[in-house]
């Protein structure tokens, strides 16, 4: 067993994935190096470049920014914020605290009507018929969904303002994905080359400016990135690139849905000018042994499922057989360190089903590890996560749940099985049943 002494791990949740609630990995992760000993942290910093961005100073920048775009290339959203910039300005800081939740009274100004500037993205209401009432999302929320209704109207608005991100800064830019255009299904590193190679950015220099707060805070030995899509695949390079920069001894490590899924045939020995080490599926074990390898008590040859660069600079797959951590031994994930209050309720799409993905604080948390099912045509069955169906006892999941509960207040549960298993889901519903335990969750079936 590795020496949790002196050995810090950061994770890292590069932008964007989602604003209402993190996205579990590296509370996975930090849970079970907690569970082992270790000195772990963890931050999002998907949510933390999007608050440093939508406040009043941040706005500012932005207007600076799109002061320097000539007249003939302003889109419609960015003269739309440029003329309405005091409004914004006034505006953003109440809206914040009003979808964290912090300020409910603020919807009676918000549905009015006479609060928010109204850029291009409020034409989507004039697509519904008012029946002459002169309300337009009357039928969705009636006489009194206000809180409701003002969260719609809300997200419109900083709907806009990323529609004014992306025309004046950052084509890329989106609020539950960023630049990936350069990762998804790219056949090299060319692109994302391309553009790390760039100068930085506004969203670039608030993301280094953050990641470097998060490593002073934090001083880890080792930082890991998870990037679970291709949308957050680029900032996770942003990170990398200038933690190097500034801390050359600290070590990277690469991992999530993304590389277990695009990554597997990795060549290209530039990726490693940014991260030192990229590893495949579940977590834990390859992460010991990295830890172990780290501190002097493993050779380098003896890792799992781990691309590294070797001293020839090519590219090397590293995989002793080792067995991997069972889903009952991966311990509780943490929330701890993450900024829950601080998370965006929003309001996307008027589709009640929908709104699960965007609104709400949810606790994420498997069920199982795997896919008890194994049995779709177009599906690769052979990955890890995939192929190894692991279930825990119900009562270990229960305890789990009661410890989330105790650590988040928080009773809402994402289920994120890569298909729901209802076995596994009828025994921990007779075990929550038996224990009084009261929770919400819900999770994805697959057709
Ligand atoms: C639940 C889920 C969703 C949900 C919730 C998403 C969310 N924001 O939370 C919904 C349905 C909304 C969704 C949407 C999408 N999803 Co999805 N989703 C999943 C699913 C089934 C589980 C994700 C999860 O929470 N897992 C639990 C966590 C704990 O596991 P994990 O992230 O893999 O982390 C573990 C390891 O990877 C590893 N690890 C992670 N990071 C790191 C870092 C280091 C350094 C190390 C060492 C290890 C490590 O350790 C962890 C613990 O073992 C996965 C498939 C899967 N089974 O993983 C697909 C998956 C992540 N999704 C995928 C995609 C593509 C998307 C979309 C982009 C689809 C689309 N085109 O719109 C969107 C993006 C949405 C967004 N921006 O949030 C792909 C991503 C791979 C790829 N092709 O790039 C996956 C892998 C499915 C697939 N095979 O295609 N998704
Ligand atoms: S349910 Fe999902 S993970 Fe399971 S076989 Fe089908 S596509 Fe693959």
């Amino acid at each position: 067993m590795p020496s949790p002494a002196s050995f810090k791990v950061l994770s890292l949740i590069p932008p964007m994935t989602q604003l209402n609630t993190p996205y579990p990995s590296t509370a996975y992760l930090t849970g079970f190096l907690r569970s082992r000993g270790f000195d772990a942290g963890q931050e999002d910093l998907a949510l933390a470049t999007v608050l440093a961005l939508l406040n009043n100073k941040g706005l500012t920048d932005l207007r600076d920014t799109a002061l320097t775009l000539p007249v003939e290339e302003r889109s419609g959203p960015v003269n739309f914020f440029l003329d309405h910039f005091n409004d914004y300005a006034v505006s953003i800081d109440p809206v914040i605290a009003f979808l964290q939740g912090r300020d409910s009274t603020l919807s009676h100004r918000i549905a009015g009507r006479g609060f928010l500037p109204e850029g291009p993205r409020f034409a989507a209401l004039d697509a519904y018929d008012d029946d002459g009432t002169g309300d337009p999302i009357g039928w969705a929320f009636g006489a009194l969904g206000q809180t409701d209704r003002a969260r719609h109207l809300a997200t419109l608005y900083l709907n806009d303002l990323a529609d004014v991100l992306r025309d004046a800064v950052d084509e890329g830019f989106e609020f539950v994905r960023y630049a990936e255009r350069l990762a998804a299904s790219q056949p090299s590193f060319d692109a994302l080359a391309e553009a790390l190679a760039q100068p930085p950015n506004l969203i670039d220099t608030t993301l280094e400016r953050l990641a470097l707060q998060a490593i002073e805070r934090h001083q880890p030995t080792l930082v890991l990135l998870s990037v679970p899509f291709p949308g957050s695949v680029y900032a996770a390079f942003r990170i990398a690139q200038c933690i190097k920069n500034a801390h050359p001894k600290i070590r990277i490590g690469l991992g999530g849905g993304f590389v277990n899924t695009e990554l597997r045939e990795l060549k290209d020995a530039r990726v490693f000018d940014h991260v030192d080490f990229v590893t495949f599926d579940g977590g834990e074990r390859p992460l010991l042994s990295l830890i172990e390898h780290l501190q002097g008590q493993r050779s380098l040859q003896r890792l799992q499922r781990t691309f590294v660069r070797n001293d020839a600079g090519q590219v090397q797959y590293i995989n002793m057989q080792e067995p991997d951590i069972p889903f009952e031994e991966v311990g509780t994930a943490t929330w701890d360190g993450l900024p829950l209050h601080k998370y965006l309720s929003l309001l996307d799409m008027l589709n009640p089903m929908n709104r699960l993905w965007s609104d709400g604080r949810w606790n994420k948390l498997t069920v199982a590890h795997g896919c008890y099912w194994k049995k779709c045509s177009f599906c690769d069955v052979s990955l890890d996560y995939i192929s190894r169906y692991e279930t825990a006892q119900a009562s270990t999941l229960v305890d789990r749940i009661e410890q989330i509960v105790a650590e988040t207040g928080q009773t809402g549960f994402h289920f994120v099985d890569e298909a729901a298993p209802p076995k596994a889901l009828k025994a921990l519903a007779e075990e929550l049943l038996r224990r009084g335990v009261q929770i919400s969750w819900w999770g994805n079936i697959r057709f």
